[in-house]
């Protein structure tokens, strides 16, 4: 454990009091700026930010302290429409992002905004994620990533909940932490922020508080081992995508395990190398890896940044825009495409442009036979989600969804970023998590 660190990419004074990062005096070269800049560009393109994405970006850029006024404007704008236009179609965790995007900072008078009309409304968007646990076997309109961010927002923005539920919610065991038997780095993560929130905020004076302070330790210490358990050769936790806020997660809660079980600087080496190989060309991954590169958590929101920095502070115009790489030839390659339903498989070969995604393979298949290829996509913030397929949709009541396959492994990506290679075996099949 010695020279245990991990520098994050930002001018020291900025991290002072931050319990894990610690520094040996060195201020990180300007250099380590550059490392940022994609993911900087990436979000700051909002051509490719639309409705609750903005969310996630805005809330990112704030914690980053990276915007000026203007683009500072501009990423309000958009949340505050999505919110105020969409309320009733936002899902419980989509407007949980849009309360902590939204009151991410202390405006010039230091007062931090609240939103007591937003915060209710969660409020009930809550209560009906647990009422549909209760009549639907335990699952919940959405999923327990969501419920985290939830019961986050509700603590950071003096909503009203129970920690009794909460304690009782979150225990490890829960099925809800689980897909396909695999525990969900992301989902874990996202608890461990919440959890951590309803701890500094309960003191320990009821004997129920007492109780209840106990069982919260009890499981942030379990989902921390959960989390760790993940870890990858390379320094990943979980994957390239769960990482940042699992990282998050480990940065909160330095008390629950042993230095000696995470490198941060490790990870930290890998996730640089990922960026520029352009893993986080979505938004949203962008979003959600760089607050922990930059030593944040969600649990700063509201705490100590200003809304908005100086020119300056970050010289982002002159930043280079993300090179895509063009496809090597315009050529046609062709590949297997698949549609399995249980015992029932249907399959294809199709011919599509080098370069495809995944989602250009479907709907080539779909022109061919609609009928057996026939499927209907809606837009989350990762990029476009499959629904239905043959008319059979997913459904969160029963756990099924469409799970995306190449040579019988699962993606890693959805169907909007998954490039397709000659030869490869592609596969939606009717799945349960
Ligand atoms: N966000 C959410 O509500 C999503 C939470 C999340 C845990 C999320 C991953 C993590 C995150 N950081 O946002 C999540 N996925 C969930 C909950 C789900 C389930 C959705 C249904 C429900 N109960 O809400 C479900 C069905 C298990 C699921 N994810 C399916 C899939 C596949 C989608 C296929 C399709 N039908 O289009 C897919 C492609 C896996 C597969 N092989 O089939 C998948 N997810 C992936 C790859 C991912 C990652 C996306 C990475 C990328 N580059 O695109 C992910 C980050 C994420 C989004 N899923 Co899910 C996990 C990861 O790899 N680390 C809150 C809201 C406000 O935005």
């Amino acid at each position: 454990g010695k020279g245990h660190y991990c520098l994050p990419l930002v001018p020291i004074q900025e991290v002072v009091g931050f319990g894990l990062l610690k520094n040996d005096g060195n201020k990180v070269s300007k250099n380590n700026y550059t490392d940022l800049n994609p993911l900087i560009n990436t979000m700051i393109n909002s051509k490719y930010t639309k409705g609750i994405q903005a969310a996630n970006v805005l809330l990112s850029l704030r914690l980053g302290g990276i915007l000026n006024q203007c683009q500072e404007q501009q990423l309000v704008q958009q949340v505050n429409l999505t919110v105020y236009y969409k309320a009733s179609t936002l899902t419980s965790g989509q407007l949980a992002l849009a309360i902590l995007a939204l009151g991410a900072c202390k405006t010039p008078d230091e007062t931090s905004i609240r939103y007591p009309n937003l915060v209710k409304n969660l409020r009930n968007k809550f209560k009906a994620e647990i009422k549909n646990m209760g009549k639907h076997n335990g699952n919940p309109l959405t999923n327990y990533y969501q419920l985290s961010l939830d019961v986050l927002a509700l603590c950071l923005f003096r909503g009203k909940f129970s920690i009794t539920q909460v304690a009782k919610i979150f225990e490890p065991g829960n099925k809800n932490f689980y897909f396909q038997g695999q525990f969900s780095v992301d989902t874990g993560a996202m608890a461990v922020l919440a959890l951590t929130c309803v701890k500094n905020i309960t003191n320990g004076k009821k004997k129920t508080d007492v109780e209840n302070l106990n069982n919260i330790n009890n499981h942030i210490k379990s989902l921390i081992e959960k989390i760790l358990s993940q870890k990858k050769e390379n320094g990943l936790l979980g994957n390239i995508y769960s990482t940042g806020e699992a990282m998050q997660a480990l940065f909160v809660s330095s008390d629950y395990y042993n230095e000696s079980k995470w490198d941060c600087q490790q990870t930290l080496d890998t996730v640089i190398m990922e960026i520029h190989k352009g893993a986080f060309r979505i938004p949203t991954a962008a979003a959600q890896i760089l607050p922990a590169l930059m030593g944040k958590t969600y649990l700063n929101v509201n705490k100590d940044s200003p809304c908005v920095y100086g020119p300056g502070d970050f010289n982002i115009s002159t930043v280079e825009p993300i090179t895509v790489t063009p496809p090597l030839s315009p050529s046609q390659i062709q590949v297997n495409y698949s549609v399995v339903i249980i015992e029932e498989t249907h399959s294809t070969t199709v011919s599509v442009a080098n370069g495809s995604v995944f989602l250009d393979v479907m709907e080539a298949a779909q022109k061919e036979n609609a009928t057996l290829f026939g499927f209907t996509v809606e837009e989350r913030s990762w990029g476009p989600y499959i629904t239905s397929v043959q008319g059979l949709t997913a459904n969160n009541n029963n756990r099924t969804f469409w799970e995306l396959l190449n040579n019988g492994q699962p993606l890693d990506q959805g169907v909007g970023s998954y490039i397709v290679h000659e030869g490869d075996n592609l596969e939606v099949r009717w799945s349960t998590y």
